[in-house]
């Protein structure tokens, strides 16, 4: 009669995770968690997306939570697996990604065991946050505090599970879920915010700045309100790209990316308030964006960690009703709009709109490859608008950022907050899933492919992601070899040995596109538009002739 009432731990996970509405679930399986993984997918709520690295499970998991908003849950076994998932917690944990990783451990009392290493310590090493599932009674109850705090904390919490508990019998009750608290910041006042409300009431030419932390649509929607209030120009940090999509005075990136109009405009405001945003020293362009000027920047949360330096005026606030808040001290004090948003300014962003959307023609360049920039543009003719675009890291890496922009900053994926290559294409097949109602769309270097992409092409062409990948295959670790030019040094050092990528993929069920000449990227442009499934599409591309 209360064996009927039991269940074995591996079942109660699952049992755990189908209670917290985990519709994915990335991994590898081995000794400690394969009968857990076994009891989810028979359950039949969930999907289980098996991949070939441990790595690229975590990076996966990266890439749903960046699209989703939801917390990403990935599962890896003990020792080796887990020391193959350092680089991604450390993306995660510096990314701020609330995941779940359940990770098995080796049993305490066989001290021989092969794949032992202090795990505790190892995670600890990486930043994220360790919950051990301690008896087979308190699994379940574990496993709820490693979700409450992935959501708290924002950033990746490592569920310990001990290979020796997975079949212990415990009561089978109904799996227990903690709501993550509701923790909402208030509007600032006092007399520092009366000092800020101040300056933004006498700013000349005010903008407005939104990042990732203030992409929710109530905080949109209030940004929107007080920049037309302010009748000040709008732009976001590269994070939150997206965000003003439409806005007819979105002056786009603000930081290392803006577009001649923007920076302009950037350099002439006097009074800058950053909704969301860290402004770290992309954004700022190591200071030189924010010098001089007056800076009202509202944090949500201290984990947005301020970085600015420059002196200015820092708030913990609710970005929704701190610029409602404004708004309504705007009014009552009747302050006039700026007039920053004049027509001189319109006619300069239409102006610069039409530029960039003439296409550019093919150059000729070294025989044998194409030009990066002009062959991208051509491609992104027949990419989808609305896209999620997935980077990998490396010197295409600015080229690509101005040429494929995403229409909303959920269809952003970064993958370089630890400055890592190799990690674009897991995050692609987890941002792929989370947006299986659009495209995705990979862009990497050669060395990147190889480190990390090559490994999980077949998940891609398994799980038939409508996913395109452009490989930019300049034949060396571009940003190494550049360094060897610059000292007149012989680069070999830096070069590559690579395979034709496009004939790889085709071999491997994929569509493969390779583009060595200009003539060529019509075949490409069809094939994009025509897919079925992956494609890939590598560009041959002199490593002597790349603008970084
Ligand atoms: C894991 C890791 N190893 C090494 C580096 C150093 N690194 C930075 S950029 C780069 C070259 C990347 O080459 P590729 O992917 O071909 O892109 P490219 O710069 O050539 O366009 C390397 C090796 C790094 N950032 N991360």
């Amino acid at each position: 009669m209360a064996e009927a009432t039991e269940k074995a731990v591996c079942e109660l996970l699952a049992d755990s995770l189908v209670a917290h509405g985990v519709s994915h679930l990335y991994g590898l399986v081995g000794d400690a968690n394969l009968f857990m993984v076994d009891a989810y997918i028979r359950a039949g709520k969930g999907r289980y997306v098996a991949c070939n690295h441990e790595a690229s499970s975590v990076l996966a998991a990266i890439g749903y939570a960046q699209v989703s908003g939801n917390i990403g849950v990935a599962t890896v076994t003990h020792g080796p697996a887990l020391t193959n998932i350092i680089t991604p917690l450390v993306e995660g944990v510096k990314g701020c990604i609330p995941l779940v990783v359940l990770v098995g451990d080796t049993p305490p009392h066989d001290l021989e065991h092969l794949q032992t290493v202090d795990q505790r310590e190892l995670i600890k090493a990486t930043g994220a946050g360790f919950v051990e599932m301690r008896n087979p009674g308190t699994a379940m109850e574990d496993l709820a505090r490693a979700f409450r705090l992935a959501a708290v904390e924002r950033k990746p919490v490592v569920f310990n599970m001990r290979v020796d508990l997975m079949w212990e019998k415990a009561p089978a009750e109904k799996p227990p879920v903690r709501q993550a608290v509701s923790i909402r910041a208030v509007a600032p006042e006092g007399e520092m915010f009366d000092e800020a409300l101040g300056m933004i009431a006498s700013a000349k030419r005010p903008l407005v700045l939104a990042g990732r932390g203030a992409i929710e649509p109530e905080a949109k929607a209030a940004i929107l309100d007080l920049a037309r209030r302010l009748e000040a120009p709008v732009a976001t940090t590269l994070k939150a790209s997206g965000l003003f999509h439409g806005e007819p005075f979105n002056l786009g990136v603000f930081g290392t990316l803006s577009n001649p109009v923007g920076a302009d405009t950037i350099m002439q405001s006097d009074v800058i308030i950053a909704f969301g945003a860290s402004l770290s020293w992309l954004t700022t362009v190591s200071g030189a964006y924010i010098k001089g000027k007056r800076i009202v920047q509202i944090v949500g949360d201290m984990q947005e960690n301020a970085r600015r330096t420059e002196p200015g005026l820092v708030f913990v606030g609710d970005p929704a009703l701190t610029a409602r808040r404004i708004i309504e001290v705007l009014d009552e004090a009747e302050i006039p709009g700026s007039q920053a948003t004049d027509e001189n300014l319109r006619k300069r962003l239409e102006a610069q709109a039409e530029e960039f959307a003439t296409l550019p023609t093919l150059p000729e360049t070294t025989s044998g490859t194409v030009d990066l920039l002009a062959t991208l543009r051509h491609l992104e003719t027949a990419v989808p608008k609305d896209r999620v675009l997935v980077t990998d890291l490396g010197r295409f890496i600015h080229t690509t950022w101005k040429v494929f922009t995403t229409t909303e900053p959920h269809n952003f994926v970064y993958s370089a907050h630890y400055a890592s290559i190799g990690l674009g294409m897991g995050e692609a097949i987890g941002a792929a899933i989370a947006g299986s109602d659009r495209t995705t769309l990979l862009v990497a270097g050669d060395g990147g492919f190889m480190m990390g992409g090559l490994t999980e092409l077949s998940t891609a062409i398994r799980e038939n992601l409508d996913l395109i990948i452009i490989v930019c295959n300049d034949g060396s670790y571009g940003a190494e070899h550049i360094q060897f030019l610059r000292k007149s040094m012989d680069p070999t050092t830096s070069l590559l040995f690579t395979p034709d990528f496009a004939a790889v993929a085709r071999s491997m069920g994929a569509t493969g596109i390779q583009i060595r000449d200009n003539s060529e990227v019509p075949v490409a442009i069809e094939a994009i538009k025509h897919r079925q499934g992956p494609v890939l599409i590598e560009l041959v591309l002199d490593p002597y002739k790349i603008d970084s």
